[in-house]
């Protein structure tokens, strides 16, 4: 079975161990407990056919940036988050996008989805759903607005990034290894803007006894969600399962 690299990128507070946790373990955690590092390995099965996922999950404060280029070269996949509700989260994605297509040399090397989190945020948004899809489409991936909170959309992203990985794999077999860039197809339009808009989507996987036990974490300083908790807490090293 296809074992697929997905990197979850993006600053600190946008959401991605919540997404991971949502994802793998089917519940939404509210506390902000910053990352170092948390890696998963979770089976799933998208549109019947099985995969699994290493899912790696980045710190996104800027003391650990160091460290992200080894995970942008290991990475095959990459949901590259922002919040909605945080301008600077979006600035920062950019930039990280510019250090991944960097590290990768082009397109043709790497699938990723742009992912605006936080959409239960609405009210506070301050990045708009069209700077997002324009961004998407420059960095030529798919784009949704979701929230860690609905597990459904979560599932939705996921999926989304594996069939366009998928693409890009046969895009590539079939070209003779040259790829292409943003060869991304039909899953290029997933769109879950608006609350509940993500259908439950291709990926499976929605038990979770494969999945490494994210629930262990121990929080430091409870946050609550606001869009962009403070003051930092503090930070531990978290290498969960592989
Ligand atoms: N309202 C709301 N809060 C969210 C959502 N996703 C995450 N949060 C909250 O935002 C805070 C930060 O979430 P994390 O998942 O820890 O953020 P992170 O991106 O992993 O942060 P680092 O590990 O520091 O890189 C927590 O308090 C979460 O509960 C969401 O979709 N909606
Ligand atoms: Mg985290």
């Amino acid at each position: 079975m296809p074992d697929i690299p997905v990197v979850l990128l993006g600053s600190g507070a946008v959401g991605k161990s919540c997404i991971a946790i949502q994802y793998i373990q089917g519940h939404f955690v509210d506390r902000y407990d910053a990352t170092i590092e948390d890696v998963y390995r979770k089976p799933v099965e998208v549109d019947n056919t099985p995969a699994v996922l290493t899912i790696v999950d980045t710190a996104g404060q800027d003391a650990f940036g160091a460290v992200r280029d080894q995970y942008l070269k290991r990475g095959q996949g990459f949901l590259l988050i922002y919040s909605i509700a945080d301008s600077e989260s979006f600035q920062n994605l950019k930039r990280i996008y510019a250090q991944l297509l960097r590290t990768k040399g082009d397109h043709s090397q790497m699938s990723c989805i742009v992912v605006g989190n936080k959409l239960d945020l609405a009210a506070q948004r301050a990045v708009s759903y069209d700077e997002g899809k324009m961004f998407a489409s420059h960095a030529k991936c798919p784009f949704m607005e979701i929230s860690a909170k609905n597990r459904g959309q979560v599932e939705e992203a996921f999926a989304v990034l594996v069939r366009s990985i998928r693409d890009k794999q046969s895009a590539t077999s079939s070209s003779g290894g040259a790829g292409g860039a943003g060869a991304t197809s039909a899953s290029t339009s997933a769109n879950a803007a608006g609350s509940g808009g993500a259908a439950s989507g291709g990926a499976s996987g929605g038990n979770n006894s494969n999945a490494a036990n994210a629930g262990n974490k121990q929080s430091s300083q409870p946050a609550g969600s606001s869009a962009k908790p403070q003051p930092k807490p503090q930070k531990k090293k978290r290498c969960t399962m592989l």
